[in-house]
C-alpha cells in the first residue's frame, strides 16, 4: 500500500472516530410553554454548521441548554434526559449568577468587543472572569464525566478558550482541537484584553487551533509573540516538549438545506409566489444579521438612506428588506443599538418614502429557515456589510441558493468570508459613500457578469461545504495528534562525549562549527567584557592545527573585532555577523556573503531602537556592519523581554516588505538583511572543503538553528543550555562544551604522538 493510500486511510478512521462537540449552547434550546418545557431547534452559524456533520459521524455534544433551571425542574428533567438518550446532547448545568458573569458578561462584554477590534465597548469587571473561569471549569468536568479514550474533543469559540488548558490537565493525552469562530484580533488590540496572559495559555492546551482565515492565524501569532515572548513557526507552536498545530480553515454551510427546501418546500413556494407579486417592478435588496453592533447594520442604513437621496431614480423601484434578529438584550450596547436602528429606519421611511412605497422593510425577528430561503431566492442583491466577522455564513446562504447564476453578493471586506470569495462586490461598510455606489452598480450589473461572479461564488460554496470542513478538521485533529509522537522523537538527546570523541578520530575530513558568546563563553554584561580565555585561545589553535580539521568560528560580533581576538591564530576560519561576512583561513581576506548591500535602513531603524534605549535603563545599541543590535542584558529583566517583544512586533510590521528582519537573540534584539544568517553561509563553506565525513556545530541561540535546520541528519548539532531547538543533542553549558572540544583536541594529539 502506497503512503498516500495509507493517509488516505488513516483519515477515514479518523473520520470514524467518536467526536465529542463542546459549545457554549446545544443546538437544541428549552422553551416554555403551557405544557411545561419543549424543545426546539436553536438558529446560529455554529448550528447551521455542526448539525449536519454530527448526524453523519455520529458523536457527543456537550454544551449549555439556556433557560432558567428554577421553573418546573421536573419537566426540565425529562426533556434533557431525553436529549441525552435520543439526541447525544448532554446539558451542562450553571448556575445563575456563574451564567450570567460568563455570558452576558467576560465572554460577551469583554473578549466579544475586542476580538471584533471594538476596544471602546469593552466592559471589564473582575467577579465575570471568575465566572468565566468556573464556566469552563464545570465544561470540563462534563466533557470528562463523557471522555472516553481515543475520542476526539472539538471545542468551540471564544466562550470555552480556557477549556483546552484544563482538559489537558486532566486528560494529558486526549486529542483536543479547538475552533474560533470569531475574527483573532490585531496584537495591537488583543493586548488590551485583561487577563490575556490566561487566555493564550488556555488555548495552548489543545493540539490544534483552528482560526477562519490565515489573517486571523497570523494576528494570533503575532498577539502569542508580543504578549507571551512565545515565538511560532506558521503552522505550529511548541509548548515545552508538545507542538500545537495551528490551522486556517474557513467554516462553510451544507448547501442542499437549502437548496430542498427551494425545490420542494410548499410554504417557500407559496411565500415566494407572494413576494414576487407584492415586489414586482421593484429590485430587492436584502440583508439578515443578529442585530449586533458588529455587524454593520446601522452604518447599512445610513448607506441606504445616502443612495435614495444621491439617486433619485431609484425612488419606487428598489426595497431594502433588513431581517435583524434580537440577540444580546440583557446588554447595554445592544439595547441602544436597537433604539437606535429603530430611529433610523422611522426617519428614512418617513422622510425618503412615499404613499405607494415603503423603501425599508424592517423586520425584528428570527424568521424560519422555509421563508429566509424564499427571501434569498427573491432577493437581487444581498448586501452583507460587517464591520467585523469571523466568516458570515449568510453571504454562502445567499449564494448557496442562487444555482441560476442570478443575484449578486456584496460583502464587506472585513468579514472573514471576503478572503474566499473574491468575485462578490466588496465594500467597506464604514465608507457611505462608496458602499451606497457599490450597491448602484450591484443594482445594473449586467447580466452576463453578475453570471460568471455568482456561479463561480457558487460552485465554490458548493465544493467547500461544512462536510468537507468538518473532515478537514477532524483529519487535521488526527494529525496533529500524530505529529506529537514525532515531535518527541526529534528532540534533542544528550550529548555523550566519548561518542563524539570516537566518530571526531574515525573521520579523515572534518568541519567544526562554533559560535562564541553563550557557547565557548558565558555572556558579559556588555560585548566588549567577553574577551576569550587563554584556556579557549589554545583550544581553537589546537583544532584549527589539525591538518583534517576546518575549524569556523560563528558569531554575530563585527569583523574587527573577531580579527582582534582570534585573527593570529592559524588555519581558523571566522563567520562574521552570523553569516554576513567569511574570513577563509588561507587568503586572510574578508569577503562579503553578497556583494551589493544596502545601508540606507539605518538611518530609518536606528531612531527606533534610540528610542527604545531612552525607555530602558541599562540598554544600548550597537551598530554592525549589516546589522543593528539593541541590547538589553542589563535592563530590568522583566521590563526588557515586554519591550522586546513590542520592540519585535512593531518593526515585523514595518519591515514587512523589506529584506530585512528583527530576531530575537539571547537579550538582545537585531535587525538585519533576512540573508545573512549562518545557513545561507554554509554552502559556501561546504563547497571550499566538500565531502566531510565529520560534521559538528554548536551554538546556544536563535541563529544557530539556521545552521542546525541546514545540516543533515548525521551531522553532530549540538545547542547549549535549555529551551527549543532542532539540534539533535544538547550539553547544560559552556563549560560542557569545552570539555567535549578539549577530549576532542586531546584525542587529535594522542593521534599525532601515536
Ligand atoms: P453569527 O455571528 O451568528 O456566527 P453568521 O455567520 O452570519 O453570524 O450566522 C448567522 C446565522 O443565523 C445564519 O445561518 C443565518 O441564516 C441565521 N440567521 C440570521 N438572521 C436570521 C433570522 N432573522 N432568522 C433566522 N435565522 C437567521 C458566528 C460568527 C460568524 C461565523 C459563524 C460561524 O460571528 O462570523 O460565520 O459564527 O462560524
Amino acid at each position: 500500500m502506497g503512503l498516500q493510500a495509507v493517509s488516505k486511510l488513516s483519515v477515514v478512521q479518523a473520520n470514524s472516530a467518536r467526536l465529542i462537540v463542546v459549545s457554549n449552547r446545544l443546538p437544541l434550546t428549552l422553551r416554555k410553554t403551557d405544557d411545561g418545557w419543549k424543545t426546539e431547534r436553536s438558529s446560529g452559524g455554529l448550528a447551521s454548521a455542526m448539525n449536519p456533520l454530527l448526524r453523519k459521524g455520529g458523536g457527543d455534544w456537550i454544551g449549555s441548554a439556556g433557560s432558567s433551571k428554577e421553573e418546573d425542574p421536573e419537566s426540565r428533567r425529562r426533556v434533557l434526559a431525553e436529549w441525552a438518550q435520543k439526541d447525544g446532547c448532554f446539558a451542562v448545568e450553571l448556575p445563575e449568577d456563574v451564567a450570567t458573569g460568563f455570558y452576558e458578561g467576560y465572554a460577551n462584554q469583554t473578549l466579544w468587543p475586542v476580538f471584533h477590534n471594538f476596544p471602546s465597548q469593552l466592559k471589564f469587571e473582575p467577579k465575570t472572569w471568575e465566572a468565566y473561569v468556573e464556566a469552563n471549569r464545570l465544561f470540563s468536568e462534563a466533557v470528562v464525566e463523557r471522555y472516553k479514550p481515543n475520542d476526539l474533543i472539538w471545542v468551540h469559540d471564544y466562550h470555552l478558550i480556557l477549556l483546552p488548558q484544563m482538559l489537558r490537565q486532566r486528560l494529558p493525552d486526549a486529542a483536543i482541537g479547538f475552533f474560533l469562530h470569531i475574527p483573532f484580533p490585531s496584537s495591537e488590540i488583543f493586548p488590551v484584553l485583561p487577563r490575556r496572559e490566561e487566555l493564550l495559555e488556555g488555548l495552548l492546551g489543545a493540539d490544534l487551533l483552528v482560526f477562519q482565515t490565515h489573517g486571523h492565524l497570523q494576528q494570533f501569532r503575532a498577539a502569542l509573540l508580543r504578549v507571551l515572548g512565545m515565538e511560532s513557526k506558521i503552522e505550529q507552536v511548541a509548548v515545552g516538549s508538545r507542538p500545537v498545530r495551528l490551522e486556517a480553515l474557513p467554516i462553510s454551510i451544507a448547501p442542499e438545506e437549502y437548496t430542498n427546501l427551494l425545490n420542494s418546500e410548499k410554504t417557500t413556494a407559496e411565500q415566494y409566489a407572494e413576494w414576487v407579486a407584492r415586489y414586482s417592478g421593484r429590485k430587492v435588496l436584502l440583508a439578515v444579521d443578529r442585530l449586533d453592533y458588529t455587524k454593520g447594520v446601522l452604518e447599512r442604513l445610513r448607506a441606504y438612506a445616502h443612495l435614495l437621496r444621491s439617486s433619485p431614480e431609484l425612488k419606487e423601484k428598489v426595497i431594502l428588506i433588513q431581517i435583524a434578529v434580537p440577540t444580546r438584550e440583557g446588554i447595554d450596547a445592544y439595547q441602544d443599538l436597537r433604539t437606535e436602528v429603530n430611529r433610523l429606519v422611522g426617519e428614512i421611511n418617513g422622510k425618503l418614502g412615499t404613499p405607494e412605497w415603503t423603501p425599508l422593510v424592517y423586520i425584528n425577528r428570527s424568521i424560519e429557515r422555509t421563508e429566509l430561503v424564499g427571501l434569498y431566492k427573491l432577493a437581487d442583491v444581498c448586501w452583507v456589510g460587517s464591520l467585523r466577522d469571523g466568516m458570515n455564513l449568510v453571504a454562502k446562504e445567499y449564494v448557496a441558493c442562487k444555482p441560476e447564476g442570478d443575484g449578486v453578493l456584496v460583502l464587506s471586506e472585513f468579514a472573514g468570508a471576503a478572503a474566499e470569495m473574491g468575485e462578490a462586490l466588496l465594500i467597506n461598510p464604514f465608507d457611505e459613500e462608496r458602499t451606497a455606489a457599490t450597491i448602484e452598480r450591484a443594482l445594473a450589473l449586467d447580466e452576463q457578469e453578475r453570471r460568471l461572479r455568482m456561479t463561480a461564488l457558487h460552485h465554490r460554496v458548493v465544493r467547500n461545504n461544512v462536510f468537507r470542513w468538518g473532515e478537514r478538521f477532524v483529519a487535521a485533529l488526527q494529525e496533529a495528534v500524530a505529529e506529537r509522537g514525532r515531535f518527541i522523537d526529534t528532540q534533542p538527546q544528550r550529548l555523550r562525549p566519548a561518542e563524539v570523541r570516537d566518530a571526531y578520530a574515525r573521520a579523515s575530513r572534518r568541519w567544526l562549527f562554533l559560535d562564541y558568546d553563550g557557547t565557548l563563553v558565558p555572556f558579559a554584561k556588555r560585548p566588549q567584557q567577553a574577551a576569550p580565555p587563554t584556556v579557549i585561545l589554545d583550544l581553537l589553535s589546537d583544532l584549527a592545527s589539525e591538518p583534517q580539521n576546518c575549524v569556523v568560528l560563528m558569531s554575530g560580533r563585527s569583523a574587527e573585532n573577531l580579527d582582534r581576538w582570534f585573527g593570529t591564530i592559524r588555519g581558523l576560519w571566522l563567520v562574521a555577523e552570523h553569516g554576513a561576512e567569511l574570513k577563509n583561513s588561507s587568503t586572510s581576506i574578508w569577503e562579503p556573503l553578497r556583494s551589493q548591500v544596502a545601508a540606507d535602513w539605518k538611518s530609518t531603524v536606528l531612531p527606533i531602537l534610540e528610542h527604545f534605549v531612552d525607555r530602558t535603563p541599562g540598554s544600548f545599541v550597537e551598530e554592525k556592519k549589516y546589522a543593528l543590535v539593541w541590547h538589553y542584558r542589563a535592563a530590568e529583566p522583566e521590563f526588557g523581554e515586554w519591550l522586546a517583544n513590542e520592540l519585535v512586533s512593531m518593526l515585523e510590521a514595518m519591515l514587512a516588505e523589506t529584506e530585512l528582519r528583527a530576531f530575537r537573540g539571547e537579550k538582545i534584539v537585531e535587525v538585519k538583511p533576512v540573508w545573512a544568517n549562518k545557513g545561507e553561509m554554509l554552502g559556501r563553506l561546504l563547497a571550499a572543503y566538500p565531502d566531510p565525513d565529520f560534521i559538528f556545530a554548536a551554538g546556544d541561540d536563535r541563529t544557530d538553528e539556521d545552521l542546525f535546520e541546514r545540516l543533515q541528519d548525521n551531522a553532530w548539532t549540538v545547542h547549549i543550555g535549555p529551551g527549543p531547538t532542532r539540534a539533535s543533542y544538547v550539553v547544560a553549558d559552556f563549560e560542557g562544551l569545552r570539555r567535549v572540544l578539549k577530549l576532542l583536541a586531546e584525542s587529535g594529539r594522542l593521534r599525532k604522538a601515536s
